[in-house]
């Protein structure tokens, strides 16, 4: 797009929302703080580079589709991540799991996992100037198959789950370390029982005790920051998952760990957006989750839509910016996965901008005084103000494609890249 053209009209959107008293610029600006972790998973449909190949299984998740061209290596991989971040706006970061290790051909168990496999990532990091999350990655390994890990009975599994997740608070730490940026930790796992389970207590007890376990060990918060992620159901894990909303939600509290809400891991209506002012009155941060579920936890890519706006909206409400660090977590194999990235980035960078456009203020001051109706036609009438010029404009400035732009530049590596895979 024309620079000159999102110059002309960035002015009259500029004029616009000073109109309501917002400063455009002030807005712009402020996005240096919306710092979007991308998830590296989304470049090879969560398969990961362990010798022999994990296949996604075993975790109740699943990607559909398979669209040619994913990350076989961690060389495409990175390939596929500059591509991908060249074509955004801004600094983000890189969330890894831990079956993205450099284990160099050799086979490398979970409970064995260390730092050394990861230091040509932290190199890479250093190298774009970005810092890293981590996780955990207790699903789609045998010792996963039965559908429990750190809450399982079998003393031997919970064991190798609690070293495995000792060795990623490590590997965490020391990438925030050499970073100087702390590194989020986020614990997901699977357990949970397709049907009615007798003992949903006795599993939730010995999650607890798992856990207890795995944060014996302290570490500077800034290195590592610790999260816990809840989930409502997963496939095969229908009637029960151990780590629930309430589950994480008080073991957080408890502890004082990062709450993780992932807003594909609720019941339908249920909006994480009107979950983060009542969470964060008792957790000192969150970690979001940004997915988009159709359904179900379907992980589509994400799109600038309701959902996303609420989420965005609560935590600028809230002036949560550095209390929320926001990661994406989708995975979809049925289309371009660069495109993937950069359509769901740039959908939840423009729910980041679109809420630091909003003229709150003036909002609230309708609301305390119970007109309804003005409040209601004021947020009707931000989404049609010149938003999409601000974008443009933060795109401009931060010398990435404007608009549909970049839709060539993925198709460019398309034809000479992905589609050679
Ligand atoms: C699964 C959770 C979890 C995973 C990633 C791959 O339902 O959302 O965060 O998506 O760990
Ligand atoms: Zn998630």
């Amino acid at each position: 797009m024309k620079k000159e053209f999102v110059t002309r009209a960035y002015e009259l959107a500029k004029e616009q929302y000073a109109a309501l008293g917002v400063n455009t610029d002030e807005a712009i600006a402020k996005m240096k703080d919306v710092k979007i972790s991308l998830h590296c998973w989304q470049t090879d449909d969560v398969g990961g580079f362990e010798k022999p190949d994990a296949t996604l299984g075993g975790g109740g998740i699943q990607c559909t589709g398979n669209y040619p061209g994913k990350s076989r290596s961690i060389a495409e991989m990175k390939a596929d991540l500059e591509q991908a971040m060249s074509l955004l706006p801004g600094k983000q970061r890189l969330n890894l799991h831990a079956i993205y290790g450099d284990f160099g051909g050799q086979t490398v168990d979970r409970d064995q996992i260390e730092v050394k496999h990861f230091q040509t990532w932290i190199d890479w990091a250093k190298k774009h100037g970005i810092g890293l999350d981590f996780n955990p990655t207790c699903f789609s390994h045998p010792k996963s198959d039965d559908g429990f890990t750190l809450s399982s009975k079998d003393e031997s599994i919970r064991k190798f789950w609690v070293d495995h997740v000792k060795r990623c608070r490590v590997i965490a730490a020391e990438m925030g370390k050499q970073l100087g940026t702390p590194c989020v930790n986020n614990i997901w796992i699977p357990d949970g029982s397709k049907d009615m389970p007798v003992d949903r207590g006795g599993h939730r007890a010995i999650l607890k005790k798992s856990l207890d376990e795995i944060f014996e060990i302290t570490y500077p918060k800034a290195y590592l920051k610790d999260a816990v992620e809840c989930k409502l159901f997963g496939i095969g894990s229908e009637a029960m998952v151990v780590g629930s909303h309430e589950f994480y939600m008080g073991y957080a509290m408890k502890n004082n760990k990062l709450l993780c809400l992932d807003n594909g891991h609720f019941h339908p209506t249920e909006q994480i957006g009107d979950k983060i002012s009542s969470c964060l009155l008792y957790v000192d941060e969150l970690l979001l989750h940004v997915t988009r579920g159709v359904r179900w936890d379907s992980d589509h890519v994400v799109t600038f839509n309701d959902e996303i706006m609420l989420i965005a909206q609560e935590v600028i409400r809230c002036n949560a910016l550095d209390r929320v660090n926001v990661g994406l977590d989708y995975f979809d194999g049925s289309l371009n996965r660069i495109g993937a990235y950069v359509v769901g980035t740039r959908a939840a960078q423009q729910a980041f901008l679109f809420a630091l456009l909003e003229p709150t203020g003036l909002i609230r001051k309708f609301e305390e005084a119970g007109k309804n109706f003005e409040r209601l036609a004021y947020l009707e009438s931000m989404k049609t103000m010149l938003f999409g010029a601000v974008y443009d404009k933060y795109c401009l400035d931060n010398n990435v494609p404007v608009g549909i732009d970049y839709i060539a530049v993925i198709q460019k590596y398309e034809a000479e890249v992905l589609s050679k895979r």
